[in-house]
């Protein structure tokens, strides 16, 4: 069934190669290791992976100082060996920190110092091997304007998002450095927010060159594709890239094939809104096949939310994203022209 279905000729790597976009899925170590039609499928279909869960920090430094880099080490392996770009995802967020880091007092030089080792080793480690870093993931409030308590904010100040990407910039000069969030992807007041944050570093020189568009979505309630276009382009006009980062279209059970329909008509509009955006340089969905995907657990009441199911099948979604990036439709954006280009 795998390499016999014709809609996967040719992949869905080859079709985005060719318009200059990158196509990717987050990745684990588990099923990467133990799951050979999870290898076979990532590596025919995808020229990015992202780590879904195994750079965090509460996974690579689990305790001060000891880090484990066999989860990431696994997955930059495989995409040098198979001619994929990585992302880096992700070296602060609110909801990685492991007990030895909320547990105890931190004064602020302390706690910068932290922040400083763990992304001078992180991303050193993998300087070269990886293209973009989700530097802060996440750090604006949903509800009140302004960035989210956390210890980050709380014990540094505000200021620890300009230090994370100094921090990061220094120790791979070379990498493309994301500011990624959810709720951002279309108009609305938090993406405002984020359009002024992002400005404002920029304007003090802060080296960040990306924003990521998370894009966890419900199948038949999401933004405009127009909406996300101009949204993505408000943000390539201050000079950055923007990748959809964690693309997902969730169904409410039971998937139905109408469902199953709808979801393939709504993967097709956002990837033409990707490809349409000025500076978008890759699309990225949350998992690869639904066979282990985060949704169920996380959404009691909904399930299949990627492009293959849970033997590996092409769904109609993987079909209409064929689709999409097989039309050979005059585009605003020439491939080749793109902020970060796949090197593949
Ligand atoms: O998919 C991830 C899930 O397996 C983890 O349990 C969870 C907590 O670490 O994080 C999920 O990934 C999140 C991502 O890192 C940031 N954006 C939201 C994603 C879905 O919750």
């Amino acid at each position: 069934m795998l390499a016999a279905d014709p809609s996967t000729n040719p992949p869905l790597r080859t079709l985005a190669g060719a318009r200059g976009i990158g196509i990717g899925a987050a990745v684990a170590p588990g099923p990467l290791a133990n799951d050979p039609a999870y290898r076979a499928t990532l590596a025919r279909e995808m020229n990015m992976i992202v780590a879904e869960n195994c750079m965090k920090l509460h996974q690579i430094q689990p305790r001060q100082g000891q880090y484990d880099f066999a989860g990431a080490d696994a997955l930059a392996a495989f995409a040098a060996s198979n001619n994929m770009r990585l992302r880096g995802h992700t070296l602060v967020w609110h909801q990685s920190a492991p007990g030895w880091l909320k547990d105890r007092q931190w004064s602020r030089a302390e706690l910068l110092n932290v922040l400083s080792q763990h992304i001078a080793t992180v991303v050193g480690r993998y300087k070269g091997r990886v293209c973009c870093w989700d530097v802060v993931n996440e750090a604006l409030d949903d509800k009140t304007p302004g960035l989210r308590t956390s210890l980050w904010h709380d014990v540094i100040g505000p200021d620890y998002l300009d230090h994370a990407f100094r921090f990061a910039h220094a120790a791979d000069p070379r990498a493309k450095l994301f500011y990624n969030d959810y709720g951002t992807e279309g108009l609305n007041r938090k993406s405002d927010e984020q359009y002024a944050m992002l400005k404002a570093m920029l304007a003090r020189g802060v080296p960040v060159h990306g924003v990521g568009f998370q894009c966890h979505f419900v199948f038949d309630s999401y933004p405009a594709p127009e909406t996300l276009v101009s949204n993505m382009n408000r943000f390539a006009d201050l000079g950055l890239e923007t990748q959809i980062t964690e693309l997902d279209l969730r169904i409410s059970t039971p998937v139905t094939p109408e469902k199953l329909e709808r979801q393939a008509r709504a993967y097709g509009e956002i990837f033409r809104a990707a490809l349409e955006a000025r500076n978008c340089t890759a699309v990225l969905t949350w998992g690869l096949t639904d066979k282990y995907s985060w949704v169920p657990a996380f959404f009691k009441g909904f399930d299949a939310g990627l492009l293959f199911d849970k033997d590996y099948a092409p769904k109609p979604a993987h079909d209409a994203v064929h689709q999409a990036l097989s039309i050979d439709a005059d585009l605003a954006v020439p491939p080749g022209s793109r902020g970060a280009g796949p090197k593949l």
